[in-house]
Order: structure tokens, then C-alpha cells, then sequence
């Protein structure tokens, strides 16, 4: 282990005012993670794209849809089409259903391939997630900085984490509501990273 990890085991709260989230570094041993990032390289990585101005632009990252039969999801206008579970992405959502207490029927699968991949300013608030959706995200390989900025309030402080490899982020209250998220570009030089974001689809 390197210096940039850091030492504490065991739920860091993230003080987010109005917003809820936690962070549990080296959840998953390096035998486990190894495990899992040699599965999730074979995921049906999908290289979607949102249209801006009538024109198609690929995202930039890769992205996977896993979910039970009934779970559809979309966002910013792409669908991404629902697959069945994989044996080790169903093995993971049972061990974060386990160590969150809460229950998921979906993953969307994100894949950086260098720092160049990233993610914008957002939230996870689609109406297929219900109002304070709770959100379970797994991060493998290189590791990555997440922000979070209050949508109105200014005078709260933008929250800034690292997210190791191992590790699991659970933003659940009115996170998605109140604040956005993203995870930057970087110019620095950047493993691979694989993230899992488990979700609740309301079905009816
Ligand atoms: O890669 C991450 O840590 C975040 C991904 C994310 O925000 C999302 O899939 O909605
Ligand atoms: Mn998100």
C-alpha cells in the first residue's frame, strides 16, 4: 500500500448539509478486486452517444447496463439495453447489499479507460430512481478524484474525495436532490478504472 491510500478502515461520513454519503475504503481485498477486474473486463462495454446541437457525441467513458428483467433505465437520452446479471456482478451486489443494508436490481457499469475518460457535473436523479435514491458505487483499478457541489447553496463548501480502488461510496438522503457530482478529467498519468454504481429501479 502506498502513502495515497488512506489508513482508516471502516464508514467515513461525508458531512453534506442537506445530502447523505459515506465512504468505506479497502472494502474488497486485492484478491478480490483482482478477481473482479479480470470479470468486468469482458462486461458488453458500449461506447453510447448524446446528441448536442443534432450531433452525435460519444460519451467519454464505456458503460454497461445490468439489471433485473423489469429494471429499464435511461439518461440524458441514452438507453442503454438491459442485460442479464453476470455471475461476479451478482456475487458484488449481494456483498453491497450486505455491508449498505439496502437492496439494488441494477448496476450501470462506467469504464475509464485514462484520465481522459470522465464524467460531468450531474446528478442521479432520473424518476425511475424514486426521491432519495440510495446509490452504492464500487470502484477498481486506478484511482480517481469525485466531486460533489451544491445545485443552490453557494455557501457550502464543494466536497472533494479520493476514490481508491476497493473501495465503496454510498450517497443515499437528498444527495441527489440537493447536490452534483462528477468525476474530472485529469491530465495526470492514470490507471484503468472500472466503476459499479448499484441502483433501486422503482418498477411498478
Ligand atoms: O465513476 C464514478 O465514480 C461515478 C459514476 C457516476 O456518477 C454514475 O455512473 O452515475
Ligand atoms: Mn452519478
Amino acid at each position: 500500500m502506498t502513502d495515497q491510500f488512506s489508513l482508516f478502515r471502516g464508514w467515513q461520513s461525508i458531512d453534506l448539509n442537506d445530502g447523505q454519503a459515506r465512504y468505506l475504503n479497502q472494502w474488497l481485498s486485492e484478491q478480490e478486486q483482482a478477481t473482479y477486474w479480470q470479470a468486468f473486463q469482458h462486461l458488453a462495454w458500449e461506447s453510447p452517444s448524446i446528441r448536442i446541437a443534432g450531433k452525435a457525441i460519444p460519451i467519454p467513458r464505456l458503460n454497461a447496463w445490468y439489471a433485473d428483467r423489469n429494471a429499464g433505465y435511461g439518461y440524458s437520452g441514452i438507453k442503454l439495453p438491459r442485460l442479464d446479471w453476470t455471475p461476479e456482478l451478482r456475487s458484488l451486489k449481494e456483498r453491497v447489499e450486505q455491508a449498505t443494508g439496502y437492496s439494488f436490481n441494477a448496476v450501470l457499469a462506467n469504464y475509464y479507460r485514462d484520465g481522459n475518460d470522465s464524467v460531468d457535473w450531474h446528478a442521479d436523479d432520473e424518476p425511475e430512481l424514486g426521491s432519495n435514491p440510495v446509490i452504492a458505487s464500487v470502484s477498481l483499478g486506478g484511482v480517481r478524484s469525485f466531486k460533489f457541489k451544491h445545485r443552490q447553496d453557494r455557501s457550502l463548501a464543494p466536497v472533494s474525495l479520493l476514490l481508491e480502488p476497493g473501495s465503496l461510496l454510498e450517497m443515499s438522503g437528498g444527495t441527489q436532490k440537493n447536490w452534483l457530482h462528477k468525476v474530472p478529467k485529469t491530465k495526470k498519468v492514470v490507471d484503468a478504472r472500472i466503476n459499479l454504481t448499484f441502483r433501486k429501479i422503482i418498477c411498478d
